[in-house]
């Protein structure tokens, strides 16, 4: 079911005045409105991420004395739709890397989830070689995000690297992380 669907119900027995979703309603994103037979429209938007799935309960009731009433039950799938970009479990990342680390050598892992299901939410890595790295020190791992070192560094030449890390998911939804590789040692605080 979409935000914007109308679901129509029918009641054929005696005509219906009224109706209500009893049970389920979480969030009273439902509500049952009567015209020619009862229509279930969206009150807001759902959200997937939110909720998933509802079970409701509909009541219709007639306008006898006393009214008769009838049950069914409504198993509701809310479909996913990609809202969500990859978000990085860190603002930031820095490594520091002795200028003698060998050509392979894993530099650090970088880490994004997505919220959205399937497809929408797998999460593909890459350095954005436009505003980073150009002479490719470095490669990462589409699939892990494992950053690795493609040639040895050379401290004399080059000190500080930053890397910029791109995740997006299927959909193009993509969030920018950048990671700071310096070959000095890290500062040390003393006591
Ligand atoms: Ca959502
Ligand atoms: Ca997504
Ligand atoms: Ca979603």
């Amino acid at each position: 079911l979409f935000p914007s669907d109308v679901l129509h119900i029918s009641h054929h027995s005696r005509p219906t005045i009224g109706g209500q979703a009893s049970t389920g309603n979480e969030g009273q994103a439902f509500r049952l409105e009567s015209g020619a037979g009862l229509e279930l429209v969206l009150t807001k938007p759902l959200d997937r991420e939110l909720r998933a799935a509802y079970s409701l309960v509909l009541e219709a009731y007639d306008g006898g004395s006393p009214p008769r009433r009838s049950q069914m039950t409504l198993d509701v799938s809310v479909l996913d739709v990609n809202d969500n970009a990859p978000v990085f479990n860190q603002s930031r990342y820095v490594a520091y890397l002795p200028e003698n680390l060998p050509a392979g050598a894993s530099v650090l892992q970088v880490f994004a989830s997505d919220a959205d299901e399937g497809p929408n939410g797998q999460v593909i890595y890459r350095i954005n070689r436009r505003q980073s790295d150009p002479g490719h020190c470095f490669t990462i791992d589409g699939a892990t995000g494992v950053i690795r070192l493609e040639k040895a560094l050379d401290y004399e030449v080059r000190k500080v690297h930053e890397l910029v890390v791109e995740a997006r998911d299927n959909d193009s939804k993509s969030t920018v992380q950048t990671l700071h590789c310096d070959t000095d040692p890290p500062p040390t605080h003393s006591p």
